[in-house]
Parts: structure tokens; C-alpha cells; sequence
């Protein structure tokens, strides 16, 4: 009852004006399921409701291993029905709280720290922890005031609003060099838990603006494209975040159901099938929406990448974790008839990851790779919106600390990320240019 007991409460909370406690993780474990056949594996998945199942890792195959957190009123119960399957059970976390507790830091909120001056090397923004939202807003905010190195601009467009009302920003980096340019769009975000994925954007942005003249590679990069960034999708998720750290979906209120969210990941509208890894049931954490692209927050990308998806080269969407390189399709085993390209274009990206930390991300089309899961926003973006080099990126790590990545692991995460960035758009270019 975690989800709907959530509910209730924000009710009684608004009723009495009290600000809405932290939902805490103790006593809850991360299991390690490997299922030895396919029926047992849906069996498994039909648990996910009566049992409260936060899903953190789907297998790939039989014989894989899926990640699944439980709660402690529901443990033995579930590992009873565990019991009736042919599947080998082992603990992956003991305690989530605890690990929540010891590695990940709040969030920070650093607008008044930002440095107010004009040609320095950087904006002070402290790119190795994870930031409010208001916080990204206003160093993007920020970033259009500066005078960057080589004539480099920085625009701000509103995409649109969320449920809540929060304000969902993109930004231009664009250099005057060069071209004439296509755009490449990178976003994160969409699922509210991954905070690793705002903090590399932000990341990838700062390098951008700031380093092209002591980085040959942005330097070209921005010589070829003009790159498009929206650090938060799902603001309001990520706010919710601070209360109910494992929140994944933004904060819709799904009629009388007394539960709240959608999965934006299950609900653009290319392809939308709510049975193909998504779900019908709103207290559900992939819950696709009542029809496609039901959700503003979708529509904010929806809306922009139709008007402008024929300007645009590549979309990246950063998620965590997992460490892969996905192109699509997400609604099909089978595969783009583009797909060697895409796979190339990955090839060079996870080749320039591992060269620098010595991280491994594996390469494919995401039902391939990972699972079928319908209406994600890669697959619209190359389906629906023509974009041909759509990816989902799972950033770090692979398990042991999941969505609480600590901070110290932010650099590495966004430097490879950025590395890897830079080998791809280098591949694309001289793939559709011919140099
Ligand atoms: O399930 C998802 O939405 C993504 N994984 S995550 O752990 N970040 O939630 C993968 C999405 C891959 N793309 C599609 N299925 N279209
Ligand atoms: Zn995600």
C-alpha cells in the first residue's frame, strides 16, 4: 500500500496545511531474482501490484537476473509465492534506506552561488552534486547572461508546463562557426528517480558552453551541430523526489484511482500499447496514461520535435542505470531498417566510454537489449518525429548503487557520458556529410 497509503495522505496533508513527511525505505530489500522459465517469468510480473514490486532491473532473458525492491510487510509473502516458481532468490540490498542514507546527499539548491562575472572559464555551478529544479532553471537562466568563450550563445526556450505548473526549460548552445548545422536534442529527466541523468546534462552543458576553445572535440562538435538540451522533463517528479526518493513518473491525478503519475516513458504517442511493458492500472509505476501522449510533459517534447524534428540529426534521452546505448524500437523486436547505423553511431560512442574510465555499456535495440516497453520517447522520436539517430541512454551503474548514485560517481558518470557524446556526434556527422 505504499503508493495509495501516499495518496491518502497527501490528501489529509493538504487538508491540514502540514508539508508531507519523507517516505522512507527501511526494512525494504533489493532482491535478486533469476527465473528459469519463461511462464515463471509472468507469473513473477503479475506479482508486481499485490506485492508493491519496484522493478529496478527487468532480465533479458531467462536466466537473467531481474532487480526487484520490496517492502517488509510484503517480504515473506512474496518470497512464499517465490517459492511455488522455479527461481533462485538472493538479496542484493539489504537495507534501501540505509543504502539511500550513506550515499546519496540532498539535492542542492545553488542560485545565489553562481558566479555573477563574465569570461571566466566556468560558471560555478557545482557540477558534482545534484540540483533542485528552480536551481537548473536559474543557472540556465544564468548561462544566457554570459559571455562565452568564442562567441558561443546560449537561448532559453520555455517547452511548456507540468502538472504543477513548473516551468520546462530547453537550451540552445550554438557556436558562430562553422555550418550550416543540424541540432542534435539531448534531454533527461523524463523518470524522476534517475538524478544522475539531470546532473549530466548540466554537465554536458556547462563543457559546452565554456571549454570550446581548450576541448578540440566540442570544438568541432559545435562547429557541426548546434546542440539542444532540456535537463528536467518530469519537474515534478523530481521535486517529489525529496519526499518519495524512488518516485519514477510525474504527478498526474489519475481520476478516482487515489493514485498519482504516469509513466512519461510509457506514454508518447508512437506505437502506445499499454500491454506491451506498460500498464492499464494507474497505482502501477509504468502506468501508460489513459491514451497516448495524455500527459503535458509529454506533450512539451511531443510538440517541439514535430515542429522541429526535420532540423534535428539525433535525440539522446538520458536515463539510469544500467550502462547501455539503446536505439529503438522499444514497441518491437524487430529492427530499424537503419539500424547498422545506428548500432555504428553506438559503437564509437561505448568505445570513447570505456577508453576513459574503463565502463562497459552494452549496445542494442532496447527490446533486444533490455525489454519491450511501448510509447517511449526514442521510439516516437525517430517513429513519430523523423529524428534517425534516436538512443535511450542508461547511465551508471550497474546495480550496486542504482538510483542512489553517490555524488563522488557524478564526474565519471557525465565526463564518459560527454566523451561518448562527442565520439557519436563525430560518427553521425561524417556518416550523413560525407567527412
Ligand atoms: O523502461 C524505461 O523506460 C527505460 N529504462 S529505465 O530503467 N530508465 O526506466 C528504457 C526505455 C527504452 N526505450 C523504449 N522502451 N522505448
Ligand atoms: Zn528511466
Amino acid at each position: 500500500m505504499l503508493v495509495s497509503i501516499g495518496c491518502i495522505c497527501v490528501l489529509f496533508q493538504l487538508a491540514l496545511c502540514l508539508p508531507s513527511p519523507k517516505v522512507t525505505y527501511n526494512g525494504h530489500k533489493v532482491l535478486e531474482i533469476l527465473h528459469k522459465t519463461e511462464d515463471d517469468f509472468k507469473k513473477l510480473l503479475s506479482m508486481e501490484l499485490k506485492f508493491e514490486l519496484d522493478i529496478w532491473k527487468m532480465p533479458k532473458h531467462v536466466n537473467d537476473s531481474m532487480y526487484v525492491r520490496v517492502g517488509p510487510q510484503h517480504l515473506a509473502g512474496f518470497v512464499n509465492e517465490l517459492g511455488s516458481l522455479n527461481t533462485a532468490v538472493s538479496t542484493l540490498v539489504e537495507d534501501v534506506q540505509q543504502l539511500i542514507d550513506t550515499h546519496s546527499s540532498p539535492r542542492i539548491h545553488q542560485s545565489h552561488s553562481i558566479r555573477r562575472a563574465v569570461n571566466t572559464k566556468s560558471s560555478g555551478m557545482n557540477l558534482f552534486n545534484y540540483h533542485t529544479h528552480a536551481s537548473i532553471n536559474n543557472y540556465l537562466a544564468f548561462l544566457t547572461t554570459e559571455v562565452l568563450p568564442n562567441g558561443v550563445t546560449a537561448t532559453v526556450k520555455t517547452l511548456g508546463t507540468s502538472v504543477e505548473g513548473r516551468s520546462v526549460q530547453m537550451i540552445r548552445i550554438s557556436s558562430p562557426y562553422g555550418g550550416p548545422k543540424r541540432g542534435i536534442f539531448i534531454d533527461g529527466g523524463i523518470h524522476a528517480r534517475e538524478w544522475i541523468a539531470p546532473a549530466t546534462v548540466i554537465y554536458v552543458i556547462e563543457h559546452l558552453a565554456y571549454n570550446p576553445n581548450n576541448d578540440a572535440g566540442i570544438n568541432t562538435l559545435l562547429n557541426h551541430f548546434d546542440v539542444y538540451l532540456v535537463p528536467v522533463v518530469n519537474p515534478d517528479g523530481y521535486e517529489y523526489t525529496d519526499h518519495f526518493r524512488l518516485w519514477r513518473k510525474n504527478r498526474s491525478v489519475n481520476g478516482r484511482s487515489g493514485c498519482l503519475g504516469v509513466d512519461l516513458n510509457r506514454n508518447f504517442p508512437f506505437h502506445w500499447d499499454p500491454a506491451v511493458g506498460g500498464s492499464t492500472d494507474p497505482c502501477s509505476d509504468i502506468y501508460s496514461g489513459s491514451y497516448k501522449g495524455s500527459e503535458p510533459e509529454t506533450a512539451n517534447i511531443v510538440n517541439y520535435l514535430l515542429n522541429y524534428g526535420s532540423e534535428f540529426d539525433a535525440y539522446l534521452t538520458v536515463h539510469s542505470y544500467g550502462q547501455m546505448w539503446l536505439y529503438p524500437w522499444g514497441y518491437t523486436s524487430a529492427l530499424p531498417n537503419d539500424y547498422l547505423d545506428l548500432d555504428a553511431a553506438a559503437g564509437d560512442a561505448v568505445a570513447a566510454i570505456k577508453n576513459l574510465h574503463h565502463q562497459k555499456y552494452t549496445i542494442g535495440s532496447s527490446t533486444n537489449t533490455l525489454y519491450a516497453a511501448a510509447g517511449g520517447s526514442d521510439d516516437f522520436a525517430k517513429g513519430g518525429a523523423g529524428i534517425k539517430y534516436a538512443y535511450t541512454i542508461e547511465l551508471r551503474d550497474t546495480g550496486t548503487y542504482g538510483f542512489s548514485l553517490p555524488t563522488s560517481l557524478v564526474q565519471p558518470t557525465a565526463e564518459e557520458f560527454l566523451a561518448g557524446f562527442l565520439a557519436f556526434a563525430k560518427n553521425i556527422y561524417i556518416k550523413e556529410n560525407g567527412k
